[in-house]
């Protein structure tokens, strides 16, 4: 069992939390020489010694619009962050310091005071170090990371660098095949929190909800003491756990001598349940672990050691070969693929677009979306846990292709972070694989067979699905999954005009994956470009006349499917329009959002609104 934590910083009693968020000094290397730095030691002194021009640099945010040049927009290679910050005296005592990112794509490698305190790669994933061997407690210290955007072929995603002869001399240019820009950047949040010498490193909880109203919460919980001195190791260290409702009303407490896992009963518990499935969707309960050191025999005078306390949503997920159930009840899914993805920022997390997004996500009647093509915000997955948004929560591997094994050890790699990070949220209902991996080659039949087991084995309780663009007949991949996922884009990159062809083709699409694979059926792409404002009568591609009559058919063949019950979901492609690559296909980047890049609706938004709210009265 992995025990290396990642819980989210949160303050308590024994716990202080400090971001790092704000302006950052930024250096771009020369992409003919992306390892200078390194070379010349730029992370010992501040990045203003190293001859280059610094640019202010916001955290989080992605690097790659904030300035005017295409030059830093289309950097490939390093370039590198710095910042100073203070460090509390208090803090050089019976406390560890650790220094926490949300995620820094692709790579990272992390230097305080000039001394190397991690490296990390694959993006949109946390990492943290204890630093406090490399603090300056009372004083000023530097925080220096460089941040490389390469994509090569065992990353995940892939990509690939060729030399370009160009007016500059030869260069590296980095394409790559899937279609949302290779925004780079710290992107999230980073803080510097502390813990004390014996703290809970990780933990783990599932639920259970019987119809008769009881919860059952089992947890587990890794301690590390590694740091504490000799004789605190010794001292016996008990948990005690105390439940409480919404309201802070305490529900349920156990005390346990020397184990660090259990299960709490919650008789009269409130299932989570997502929105408008109840009148009170996203419940939460406060767990709140405790670490004691029971100084006598009758646990007075206990100390306490550490407190965390994680957001617990009492649920009983369950599937068949039919349906996938929430707390007994089949879900129907209505939702979106999403990017993080906005002007200015790229990649950046931006609390206004977040609450913007789920206040969207609510006005349109949705109850679900896939993290496409990478995890999301750890932020967002709080937000979705307390608005009762479901998740399918997809790792970073979008369109890979070539299959070969140091590939699917990054690949594992990053399945086993995702999960280890979203297990305890209760907006979780299944995890994607892969976003349109060639799974018709050779290759992947052995190489998806080896990943899906492997997932299998830390899955946490949740099913495992993927969005495959193969067909039933080639897919390699589909045998070894729960829900089979398909994303088509009929009356676009196929018979482009042709709306009268939709309903054929999607009902005989999703009766041969059914047929074939005897699996619930979803899908999980659709859409068409739609620029904003064009008008077309009769509808024409790009209007939003077009956007509207290409969702209509899809309706109609929902609706056709969903009579029968293996049929469990419908995804539009887009949210919202997405910045891409630059190529001929993309006007400003990829328009299927039902909103705009600004989030605005476009005219499908109040058709897909009226969809989504008559489903969910039906249910
Ligand atoms: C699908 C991809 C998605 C693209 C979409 C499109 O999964 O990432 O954005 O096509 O072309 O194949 O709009």
């Amino acid at each position: 069992t992995p025990t290396k934590g990642l819980l989210y910083p949160r303050e308590s009693e024994t716990r202080e939390v400090r971001s790092l968020d704000g302006m950052w000094r930024l250096v771009r290397s020369d992409p003919k020489d992306p390892l200078q730095g390194i070379r010349e030691k730029w992370y010992a002194n501040s990045l203003r010694m190293s001859g280059k021009e610094v640019i202010p640099m916001p955290v989080p945010a992605s690097y790659n619009d904030i300035a005017t040049t295409d030059s830093l927009r289309d950097h490939v290679g390093t370039v590198w962050y710095e910042r100073t910050f203070y460090v509390p005296r208090l803090w050089k005592d019976g406390v560890r310091t650790w220094l926490r990112f949300g995620s820094v794509h692709y790579s990272a490698i992390v230097w305080i005071n000039g001394r190397n305190a991690t490296s990390h790669s694959i993006g949109h994933l946390p990492f943290e170090a204890d630093i406090s061997a490399l603090l300056n407690f009372g004083g000023e210290n530097l925080v220096t990371v460089m941040c490389d955007n390469r994509l090569g072929n065992r990353t995940i995603p892939q990509g690939s660098v060729y030399q370009a002869s160009t007016d500059k001399g030869t260069v590296p240019v980095q394409s790559y095949t899937f279609d949302f820009f290779n925004y780079a950047g710290i992107h999230r949040s980073v803080h510097l929190y502390t813990t004390p010498l014996i703290h809970i490193s990780d933990l783990e909880v599932r639920t259970l909800y019987s119809s008769n109203g009881m919860g059952r919460i089992d947890y587990r919980l890794w301690v590390d003491a590694s740091q504490a001195a000799e004789y605190q190791q010794m001292l016996v260290t008990n948990l005690r756990v105390v439940l409480r409702d919404r309201d802070g009303t305490e529900v349920g407490q156990q005390m346990n001598r020397l184990v660090y896992q259990g299960s709490l009963l919650v008789p009269s518990a409130k299932p989570w349940w997502p929105y408008l499935m109840n009148s009170d969707p996203g419940y939460l309960y406060s767990m709140e672990f405790q670490l004691v050191v029971a100084c006598n025999e009758d646990d007075s005078g206990c100390a306490l050691q550490d407190a965390y306390r994680l957001p617990v949503g009492i649920r009983t997920l369950s599937w068949s070969n039919q349906s996938l159930l929430l707390n007994g009840v089949p879900l129907y899914l209505r939702g979106f693929g999403r990017h993080e993805d906005s002007d200015i920022r790229g990649k950046g997390l931006d609390n206004a677009l977040l609450a913007r997004d789920f206040n969207l996500l609510k006005w349109i009647g949705a109850n679900a979306y896939r993290t496409s093509h990478y995890p999301y915000s750890e932020e967002s997955m709080q937000f979705a846990d307390e608005q009762g948004i479901m998740i399918i929560d997809e790792c970073p591997a979008v369109n890979i292709d070539i299959f070969e094994p140091q590939l699917l050890e990054q690949h594992m790699s990053s399945l086993e972070q995702l999960i280890h990070r979203d297990r305890n949220h209760p907006s979780v209902i299944a995890w994607s694989v892969a976003n349109e991996p060639r799974s018709a080659k050779p290759g992947a039949l052995e190489y998806f067979e080896t990943l899906v087991t492997y997932t299998r084995s830390i899955a946490q309780g949740r099913p495992l699905t993927a969005a495959i663009n193969a067909s039933p007949s080639t897919c390699h991949l589909a045998q070894f999954l729960d829900i089979v996922g398909f994303n088509r884009y009929n009356s676009w990159y196929q018979n482009a005009g042709r709306t009268d062809m939709i309903v054929d083709q999607l009902t005989e699409e999703a009766e041969s994956w059914r047929d074939k694979f005897e699996k619930p059926i979803i899908q999980f792409e659709y859409g068409g470009d739609t620029m904003e404002g064009m008008h077309s009568l009769p509808a024409f591609i790009w209007s939003e006349e077009y956007q509207v009559q290409l969702f209509s058919k899809h309706f109609r063949a929902f609706d056709e499917l969903r009579g029968k019950r293996w049929f469990i979901g419908e995804f539009v492609w887009n949210f919202a329009d997405f910045r891409t690559a630059q190529t001929i296909t993309r006007v400003g980047g990829n328009k299927k959002g039902v909103f705009t890049r600004n989030r605005q609706p476009k005219e499908v938004a109040h058709l897909l609104r009226q969809r989504y709210f008559a489903i969910a009265r039906e249910l």
